[in-house]
């Protein structure tokens, strides 16, 4: 019997399925649900519900429990043989909270396979719709927030990051404080992960320490909900959040609703899900020190591997526990594809007149920056969106495509310099990282061998890996993570692109200058 194994991972604008076969190495089948297309119904638009308050990011959480089925239902229509399946992890998209009340609660220990998940949790929500990682309507609570404590530095210490608008905390303080009769209503307050991984084992199950370190509620060096976090945030808050654990524990068997609908097999366990991020990081083979990973998509996302604590200085990044019980650096710049995509909107390019016009125009871009800040950004933390320039014209379209991409890679580098100011290795993965004209200028700009991966969901990938080592570990079996991973993320490799000494020495002289530029920026009017 093959011994396969399930990762999901439920991300902003997608479920997605993958199923690893451990013995051959392989992944033997993929799958992927667009809610904006798949789920039309909901109305979500690239994932979310629309508001015309654009710092409200919030969606639809019956989406999700119904995206599981009708996932499951192609899986089994497609043949999959679910009952060699041995045991499911996942994640989702880090921050967003799912707010259940005391029906919740009994439904999810008592799933009725004779009706959709759907109908199962119809009347579970004490919030109807769910803020997620885009939010940033929380800068008062956090605020708030603040003002308990002597400093953002106390909090940075503790939790692992500053406070962030999209984290699960000041979301939490938001409800308690907007919509106190449901807040009183609410039983549970978990993760978009811990309710999913909830729903595959049929029951209330703890939150992993990785996703839990996007709260700002947990001390992240002693992995427990931090008690004047907690009453900072909001009263009676211990009693509505599950309890904490490891990433690879078993939550028990997989829910026999699953079994009876979709024929998965009554020993399948059920391994704790994690944040996105965190299954990208084992999905890619980010396992040791001195490797960076940086995913090119709608936002760019920087991560990797730490051994030792050691929080951000700035309190610009975050610090969470990884998914192999070390510690994961984060950075998120939200202006990242969405960027480029909304410049070649406005210049009207194709992507190949865009890549001519970062051939047409020089190395350092004679000094000519950009700042692009089309939506606020995360980091540096930018409130009020806007483009700033500078020697720069903007009907100068091919000098502003190049001032984009050089703009995007010179702050990665600057704001990245904490973690690591030297990686051996950068693996490049998301839409962009294709685009061997960008990537050239981060091999540049980073003075590093860049790795182009090709894998189409490291989130999916990584929570098979995950769901595998979450199985031996239960089974007593204690592999290395090099083991789990070795064969599978060794096979991404695609090409690596190296840098070219003359590009690097011009960019070791301009960084200065865009850092100060950015800084000075900040708190500038918008052009
Ligand atoms: C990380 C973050 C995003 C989401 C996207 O802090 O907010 O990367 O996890 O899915």
């Amino acid at each position: 019997m093959a011994r396969l194994f399930l990762g999901l991972d439920c991300s902003t604008q997608s479920l997605s399925a993958c199923i690893i076969d451990y013995d051959l190495k392989k992944v033997v089948y993929e799958r992927s649900l667009n809610f904006d297309r798949d789920l039309s119904h909901y109305g979500t638009h690239y994932g979310c519900l629309p508001n015309s308050n654009s710092l409200l990011k919030h969606s639809p959480p019956l989406m999700w429990v119904e995206g599981i089925d009708n996932l499951f239902l192609l899986m089994k229509q497609d043949g999959i043989s679910l009952n060699d399946i041995l045991a499911i992890s996942g994640s989702a998209q880090q921050h967003g909270s799912v707010y259940l009340n005391s029906t919740g609660i009994s439904r999810l220990r008592d799933l009725n396979p004779s009706k959709t998940l759907l109908q199962n949790f119809k009347g579970c929500f004490s919030r109807e719709t769910s803020p997620i990682w885009m939010d940033t309507s929380t800068s008062e609570e956090c605020r708030e927030i603040l003002s308990k404590f002597n400093s953002h530095q106390e909090i940075i210490e503790l939790t692992g990051s500053n406070l962030f608008e999209r984290f699960t905390g000041p979301q939490i303080r938001k409800f308690f404080k907007k919509e106190p009769a449901a807040f009183d209503q609410t039983i549970c307050i978990t993760l978009i992960s811990s309710f999913m991984a909830a729903i595959i084992t049929g029951k209330p199950v703890p939150i992993d320490f990785c996703d839990a370190s996007g709260m700002n509620l947990m001390d992240i060096r002693q992995k427990k909900w931090d008690h004047n976090m907690l009453e900072a945030t909001a009263p009676g808050l211990l009693k509505r959040l599950p309890s904490l654990t490891h990433p690879w524990d078993a939550l028990g068997n997989v829910s026999s609703y699953f079994i009876d609908k979709y024929g998965f097999n009554k020993n399948a366990l059920s391994i704790s899900w994690s944040g996105d991020n965190h299954n990208s990081l084992i999905g890619l083979g980010v396992i040791k020190e001195g490797i960076a990973a940086i995913s090119l998509g709608t936002s760019f996302t920087y991560f990797g591997f730490m051994e030792k604590y050691q929080v951000d200085p700035k309190g610009e990044s975050h610090l969470f526990v990884g998914p192999t019980g070390d510690y994961m650096p984060l950075i998120c710049f939200k202006n990242g594809a969405l960027a480029i995509e909304k410049m070649r909107a406005h210049y009207s390019l194709e992507w190949d007149s865009f890549n001519q016009a970062l051939v047409d125009t020089p190395t350092g871009n004679d000094g000519r920056f950009l700042l692009p800040y089309y939506e606020s950004e995360i980091v540096p933390k930018i409130e009020n969106p806007g483009i700033h320039r500078f020697n720069l014209k903007s009907d100068d379209v091919s000098g502003n495509c190049r001032a984009l991409i050089e703009g995007q890679m010179m702050s990665m580098r600057i704001h990245s310099e904490w973690v690591n100011k030297n990686p051996n290795q950068i693996y490049v993965t998301g839409g962009v990282s294709v685009n061997q004209h960008i990537v050239q200028i981060m091999a540049d700009i980073f003075n590093c061998n860049i790795t182009q991966l090709s894998v189409s969901n490291s989130a999916s990938l990584g929570a098979a890996l995950r769901a595998a080592h979450g199985y031996f570990m239960h089974k007593g079996i204690d592999f290395s993570w090099s083991e789990i991973v070795s064969g599978f993320t060794d096979s991404l490799f695609k090409s690596t692109i190296k840098p070219s000494s003359k590009n690097v020495y011009v960019y070791e002289k301009l960084i200065e200058n865009y850092a100060h530029f950015q800084s000075s920026n900040r708190f500038s009017s918008h052009s």
